[in-house]
C-alpha cells in the first residue's frame, strides 16, 4: 500500500452531494502480452461538490504491483467542448526518464501528471493520487482541465509512453466515440 494519507482521509469522508459517471469494461480485452493490472474493468469520475475536487478511479483486473515491470500508466482523457479531440490528459504512472523524457527525475517512481494537449506541457505531481490493490485513484482540481461545465472522458492504460507511437493497452469505454458524458 502506497498512498498519501491526506488522500485516504478525503476519500473516506462523505460529501453532501456528488455527480458521477461510470463505465464497466470487459476483462481480457487487452493484448495477451500486456499485464492484467493494465486491464480496466471499471472506471468512475465523481465530483465532490463543495470540495473543489474531481475523484477519478480506475479498477483493474489484477493487483497493481508496488513496482510494475517497467512503464505503467493510467490515464483519464478529457474532451471539453470545442478545441482538440482530447484537450487534457490526467495521468498516474510508474516511470523513469530512461523511457520517458517528460517523467520526473530520479530512479523509477510513481507520479501524477496533467497535460493540456494544446500546449503539450505537463505538470508533474499536479494532483494527489493513490494506488491500492487493483485500484488507481486521482484527486483532481477541475482547474487542471479547464473547469468545464460539461465534458466527455474515458480511461486508458499504457505500458509504453505516448512517444513510443504504440497504442493504449486498454480503453474504457472502448473507443473515443463512446466517451462518457459528465454534466456538472
Ligand atoms: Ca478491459
Ligand atoms: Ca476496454
Amino acid at each position: 500500500m502506497f498512498a498519501c494519507t491526506a488522500v485516504i482521509a478525503l476519500a473516506g469522508s462523505t460529501t453532501a452531494s456528488a455527480h458521477s459517471s461510470v463505465a464497466s469494461d470487459p476483462q481480457g480485452d487487452i493484448a495477451t502480452a500486456a499485464p492484467s493490472y493494465l486491464d480496466i474493468v471499471h472506471t468512475k469520475a465523481t465530483e465532490q461538490i463543495g470540495r473543489g475536487t474531481f475523484y477519478f478511479q480506475t479498477v483493474n483486473a489484477d493487483q497493481v504491483p508496488a513496482t510494475p515491470a517497467g512503464f505503467a500508466a493510467w490515464n483519464w482523457l478529457i474532451d471539453v467542448p470545442g478545441g482538440l479531440p482530447i484537450d487534457y490528459a490526467l495521468t498516474v504512472r510508474f516511470c523513469s526518464q530512461t523511457v520517458q523524457r517528460t517523467c520526473g527525475p530520479g530512479p523509477w517512481h510513481w507520479e501524477s501528471s496533467s497535460t493540456p494537449m494544446a500546449t503539450g506541457v505537463s505538470t508533474i505531481n499536479s494532483f494527489e493520487f493513490s494506488v491500492e490493490g487493483p485500484t488507481v485513484k486521482g484527486f483532481v482540481d477541475p482547474s487542471l482541465f479547464g473547469d468545464p461545465a460539461s465534458f466527455r472522458w474515458l480511461a486508458a492504460t499504457r505500458n509504453t509512453p505516448v512517444s513510443s507511437g504504440l497504442p493504449s493497452v486498454d480503453l474504457a469505454p472502448d473507443g473515443f466515440a463512446n466517451a462518457l458524458l459528465f454534466e456538472r
